[in-house]
């Protein structure tokens, strides 16, 4: 089981063991069951992009997506390989999906391109009027497709997401997600589940079966009307790999006009992972970097430093090309970033008003108040100046953090990283 945890960074073992038609609960809210909708909401291709996806959970995601939908409103799925190195993801695959009820087409990426190309590439040779993304690990409930269908009816500049129930990396127990949350970010622009705020609740009378109107979405499953998808801009080409898309696509909706939610009624499950099982090429950090910083670029205006004084690293990398982005920006006139905090975030931890922002260094003794790598609401304590913003050291092993104190023996934590060679650098835990 350990050494088969590895290859997907899951336990494929106990995966392998389940059907791929399994059963799963009904973990709606009462008042989801009985609900009506139209009959005639438009039709959804769905598309899933994968890289060395195991079988058994690829092919889950699928069997749910056509044991759980009306037929009548699938278009088709669309299974997009982003060069994935296994035989049995090449005929194999393609010869399985020929025996399934509902079409499916695979298509291959010819270099690997990451999965913000690959969704473009799915999305270009699908037909449904509605587009709905999927992770390759994904397992989806009775309903989940209805109440999505039926707000893209209602409105097709409403882009909808599920809750994504937790399929458990160690067991694969289905644990279903809660309503009570929504999705935002944190100072390093990592998206991060945060309450659903009370005004949230208000604007819904309490009512937790309406969907929630989210700033952010989590990125893997949603739903949207294509010609919408085209008009606002689909994805940032530009962006490689993974990461920074999902925030992109989510700053983009609300500021050029359009309404992101979450369907409370609508639950997929997902394999949520502690670790990456593939590779980056160019490096993790590198990648990541260059997304946020394109999308800090375009869509985060003078907010932008705030987030480069927080991620000093940021500002080194090279992001490319953003002049089509700036004047998609322009074309669709969309708002600015302080209306999106304003309006959409405002219990957003990014200050929309400040003095100054920087370190706090007592110039005597080039010292400066340092978190110490502790968590929120401990006591803050005093440090060599490092100039790196909130970073520490990270076992690569076991995941565990040194704090800074130890890391006094040392000149800079950086050095300390450096000096074991089982360490990184990584970010403290939000
Ligand atoms: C989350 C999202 C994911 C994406 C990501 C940020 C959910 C549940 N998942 O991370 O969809 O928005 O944040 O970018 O919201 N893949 C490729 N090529 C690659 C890398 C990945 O095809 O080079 C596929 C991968 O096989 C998977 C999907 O992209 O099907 C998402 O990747 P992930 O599962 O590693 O991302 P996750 O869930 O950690
Ligand atoms: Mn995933």
């Amino acid at each position: 089981m350990k050494e088969m945890f590895k290859i997907n960074q899951f336990n494929l073992m106990a995966s392998e063991m389940i059907a791929l038609n399994r059963s799963l609960p009904d973990v709606r809210l009462e008042g989801c069951k009985n609900k009506l909708y139209p009959d005639n909401l438009p039709r959804t291709s769905v598309v899933i992009v994968f890289h060395n996806e195991a079988w058994s959970t690829l092919l889950r995601t699928v069997r749910s997506v056509i044991d759980r939908s009306p037929h009548t409103l699938l278009e088709e799925i669309v299974l997009v390989d982003d060069a994935s190195e296994r035989d049995f993801l090449k005929r194999p695959l393609e010869q399985y999906v020929k025996r399934l009820e509902v079409p499916v087409r695979v298509v291959r990426m010819e270099q690997r391109s990451g999965l913000i190309r690959a969704r473009l590439k799915g999305a270009s040779i699908s037909t449904g009027q509605v587009i709905t993304f999927l992770d390759a690990h994904c397992e989806c409930t009775t309903g989940w497709l209805e109440p999505l269908l039926a707000r893209i009816k209602l409105d097709k500049k409403t882009v909808v997401c599920p809750i994504i129930d937790v399929i458990s990396d160690d067991t694969f127990e289905y644990m279903a997600g809660s309503d009570m949350t929504y999705g935002g970010f944190n100072w390093k622009l990592n998206f991060r589940w945060y309450p659903v705020p009370q005004r949230e609740m208000d604007r819904r009378k309490g009512d937790r079966t309406l969907p929630v109107r989210t700033p952010t979405m989590a990125g893997g499953l949603f739903s949207i009307d294509r010609d919408y998808f085209q008009e606002i801009g689909t994805y940032d080409a530009g962006m490689d790999i993974w990461g920074g898309e999902n925030l992109e696509i989510s700053f983009r909706i609300w500021q050029c006009g359009g309404t992101l939610e979450i369907v409370t009624c609508s639950h997929v499950g997902h394999v949520f992972r502690k670790a990456t099982p593939y590779t980056f090429p160019g490096g993790t950090g590198q990648i990541i970097n260059k997304n946020n910083r394109r999308l800090a670029e375009v869509w985060m205006d003078e907010f932008k430093n705030f987030f480069y004084i927080i991620s000093p690293g940021v500002t080194k990398v090279d992001y490319g090309d953003i002049t089509s982005r700036a004047s998609l920006r322009q074309k669709l006139q969309c708002k600015p970033f302080s209306w999106y905090l304003e309006n959409v975030y405002p219990d957003s931890q990014i200050p929309r008003h400040y003095y100054s922002l920087g370190e706090i260094r007592n110039v005597e003794t080039n010292q400066c108040l340092d978190n110490m790598a502790r968590k929120e609401n401990e006591k803050v304590g005093i440090f060599n100046c490092h100039g790196m913003g909130g970073v520490l050291c990270k076992h690569k092993q076991n995941n565990q953090s040194v704090s800074s104190e130890f890391a006094t023996y040392q000149e800079r934590c950086k050095q300390t990283c450096q000096h074991f060679s089982t360490m990184e650098m990584t970010e403290p835990i939000a």
